[in-house]
């Protein structure tokens, strides 16, 4: 019997960065299943958890990480931090990182520095530097962009993505 891969995939982040719009950019009929969204390919199938920072209190953490940790096998979870790239915002993952790592055991991180279209965003290479995780320079409301974002998903998990379109 064929058994299609289960990927997780958490994006979190601030209000207003752009996880949705990265969902959408992925596949614009991704369905939404309350808190989650379901992409399929062919062999692979893509649960999408959308967590916003700012209303995260220490119960919802909780709750949030242990559904995400419980539904995910081990080696094909991912947390992707997501920026809009501006000073402020990046100021705050370096303390993130460290929370999510404790919160998040044995899960792939990655940042998207997202909104890279805008006035002074902090760049790849810096984010890099300052927090030693892969990331992905992305305008997420540019639909020629969806090819990196593809390329960068079919990096964090070692495979062909399935998302190729
Ligand atoms: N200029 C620019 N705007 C963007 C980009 N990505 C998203 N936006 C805009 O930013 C706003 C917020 O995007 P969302 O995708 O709703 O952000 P979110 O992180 O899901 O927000 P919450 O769910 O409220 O936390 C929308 O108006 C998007 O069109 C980008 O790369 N560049
Ligand atoms: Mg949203």
């Amino acid at each position: 019997m064929h058994t299609k891969k289960q990927i997780s995939l958490a994006l979190i982040g601030e209000p207003r960065v752009g996880k949705t719009t990265i969902v959408k950019l992925l596949d614009e009929d991704a369905r939404s299943r309350g808190t989650t969204y379901q992409i399929e390919t062919e062999d692979i199938s893509y649960t999408i958890w959308e967590l916003q920072t700012s209303s995260i209190e220490p119960q919802r953490l909780e709750v949030f990480a242990t559904s995400f940790l419980k539904s995910s096998p081990t080696f094909n979870r991912f947390v992707i931090i997501v920026t809009d790239s501006a000073i402020e915002d990046v100021n705050k993952i370096k303390y993130s990182v460290k929370f999510l790592r404790r919160t998040f055991p044995y899960t792939r991180l990655a940042i998207i520095a997202n909104k890279q279209d805008l006035e002074e965003r902090i760049s790849k290479r810096r984010i890099e530097k300052m927090t030693k995780l892969p990331t992905l320079e992305l305008s997420a409301i540019k639909q020629f962009h969806r090819g990196r974002l593809v390329d960068f998903i079919s990096y964090l998990i070692d495979d062909d993505s399935g998302l190729e379109l």
